[in-house]
């Protein structure tokens, strides 16, 4: 009679043991496969990120505008890994007629935006920020209405690296800058 761990075991319940044993490694091996294949896919999922030339935009969301609305705001961090300043200058989606950055600002308690006429700085070296409250992107026009969990694709043009197209993801009416923007805001 085989001895396991101390107690006297009849052959068939070692055998047993031992076939559940490996049927919980078998597991454990298919479930950490799974999770190995989860976290590689992980970085694309959430990282959220488009680059072109020296720049990297981050995290491009917007958010579910009620019905009737005719415009939707855009948010994003533009970082310049470059020793040259850039400008975007453009933007185009088909959710909307037209696109422009503003800027926000409140003068005497009322808030206003205006349109940056020659478009928004990325300094050399270092980001501008779009976030709700100071610059951001605004859709005007809008063909649709941008619905919570969609993602819809704009194109930004840049003075010197040129075009990229990024996707913006619709986030709740009226909702706050998701938590995966500060994972990565800087
Ligand atoms: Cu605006």
């Amino acid at each position: 009679m085989p001895v396991f761990n101390g107690v006297l075991l009849p052959a068939p319940s070692l055998a047993n043991s031992l076939k559940s044993g490996a049927s919980v490694l078998g597991r454990l091996g298919l479930l950490s496969a799974t999770f190995a294949v989860l976290l590689a896919g992980a970085p694309a999922a959430f990282a959220h990120e488009f680059k072109v030339g020296s720049l990297e935009i981050d995290h491009p969301w917007s958010r579910a505008t009620p019905p009737g609305a005719k415009v939707a705001g855009g948010y994003l961090t533009i970082k310049n890994s470059g020793g040259e300043a850039d400008r975007l200058v453009s933007i185009a989606s088909d959710v909307s007629q037209k696109a422009e950055v503003h800027e926000m600002s409140v003068k005497d308690g009322v808030m206003t935006m205006r349109k940056l006429d020659t478009g928004l700085d990325i300094p050399a070296n270092g980001k501008a920020e779009l976030a709700p409250g100071g610059y951001h992107l605004m859709f005007i026009g809008l063909n649709r209405q941008p619905k919570q969990g969609e993602k819809f694709a704009a194109t930004l043009t840049f003075e010197k690296a040129g075009p990229v197209t990024v996707e913006f993801n619709v986030e709740a009416v009226g909702g706050a800058a998701p938590k995966a923007h500060g994972d990565h805001a800087n």
